[in-house]
């Protein structure tokens, strides 16, 4: 199944994280990096007295079920030392679930689509440019990149 991951990191060295985060997803047995969108850096979203972000968007394919997926997740952001502050505060790295080609899911550890990713430029800016169509695994988002004011963002 194919996944969109979503990458931020506004701590440290970020282009490195990312760098270092795609590596770490490459390395993940049954998974296959298919593709990435280019680095942008980002304006806080959330909470603005923080660093800027650098965000990115993978593609994967993966036999791990989405669960699994989220545990992989975890276990790289615990790699680089990800200690779990203020919400929407600094991280040296993130990594979010966006999509999942033909998942829908809500429980209690993971929504699928991205509860939020509608209301990201951070997350729409990269998507747009793996999917230029605006949408992805049928699910549109190009226009709801109308709707968003402010989150500048501009690619690295
Ligand atoms: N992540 C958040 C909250 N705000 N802002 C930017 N620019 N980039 C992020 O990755 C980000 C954010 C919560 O995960
Ligand atoms: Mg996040
Ligand atoms: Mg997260």
């Amino acid at each position: 199944m194919k996944y969109i991951l979503g990458i931020g990191t506004n701590i440290g060295d970020r282009k490195e994280n990312i760098e270092n985060a795609v590596k770490a997803l490459s390395l993940v047995p049954k998974t296959e990096v298919l593709r990435q969108s280019a680095i942008y850096e980002t304006e806080p979203v959330g909470y603005a007295e923080q660093e800027s972000f650098y965000n990115s968007c993978v593609e994967i394919e993966s036999a791990l079920e989405p669960n699994e997926v989220l545990g992989v997740c975890l276990g790289i952001e615990a790699g680089f030392g990800r200690i779990r502050e203020l919400k929407d505060g600094p991280r040296i790295i993130d990594l979010d679930i966006i999509l999942a080609e033909n998942e829908k899911i809500d429980s209690e550890n993971l929504t699928v689509p991205h509860p939020r990713f509608k209301e990201r430029r951070f997350v729409l800016i990269p998507l747009l440019e793996l999917f230029p169509d605006g949408s992805a695994y049928g699910v549109e988002f190009k226009s709801s990149l109308l709707g968003i004011k402010g989150q500048s963002i501009k690619e690295q």
